[in-house]
């Protein structure tokens, strides 16, 4: 009966985990740039970027390449969810600017500001967006950098952005890989997933007994 009841317990908490789990699965489709056709990303719209097999994030092969070069504007890459209002999303991932100078290894520089970004749409309208509090100006090893915020009233749609930002005088290499995006709970949901496993301990200390 002990027996019985511990195998129980187990196969609640169990089909308990697996929506909680659900909720931190990777939104991002090709985080790591692996899948693709030449400079071209699967799953990803790009402008001014291309899909490189230098640098990559170790021990991965590809990664995401966008440059900077006097007054070219913004480059980057970016896919969407759909997502309702209230959702809060967090964005994460590496970004590196290579030291040692050449063809695809100018450090940033003259303002070139490398950053991940979310914005909210609502249909073809953007309503705001929100960039992760640090940013990349200049050369670096592979950092890792977030940025998490609520969707607005009305929005539809997230775009999860990989964003080099420039202006006249900027130039430089950056590259993007290994992103992960997720939805994070509500305080009150992790209340009743902690309620509900307190009740199975419970559950568990008076049948094991
Ligand atoms: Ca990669």
């Amino acid at each position: 009966m002990k027996k019985v009841m511990r195998s129980l317990v187990l196969i609640i908490i169990a089909l308990l985990i697996i929506p909680t789990a659900t909720c931190w699965a990777n939104l991002i489709q090709n985080p790591g740039f692996e899948l693709g056709t030449g400079a071209d990303a699967d799953n990803w719209n790009q402008w001014s970027a291309e899909r490189l097999d230098e640098f990559p994030y170790s021990p991965s092969s590809w990664s995401l390449h966008s440059w900077a070069w006097d007054g070219t504007g913004d480059a980057g890459a970016w896919q969407g969810i759909s997502v309702t209002s209230g959702t809060k999303l967090s964005f994460t991932g590496y970004i590196m600017s290579p030291s040692e100078g050449g063809y695809h290894k100018d450090p940033l520089a003259g303002g070139a500001e490398a950053f991940f970004e979310i914005e909210w749409w609502q249909g073809s309208t953007k309503l705001d967006s929100v960039k992760s509090a640090a940013s990349l100006m200049g050369a670096s090893d592979w950092t890792l950098y977030s940025v998490a915020g609520i969707a607005p009233e009305g929005t539809d749609s997230a775009r999860f952005i990989c964003k080099l930002q420039s202006a006249s005088g900027s130039s430089g290499d950056v590259y993007f890989d290994n992103l992960e995006a997720g939805i994070i709970p509500e305080p009150g949901s992790l209340i009743l997933i902690g309620s509900l496993a307190i009740g199975l301990f419970g559950l568990k200390n008076r049948f094991g007994k």
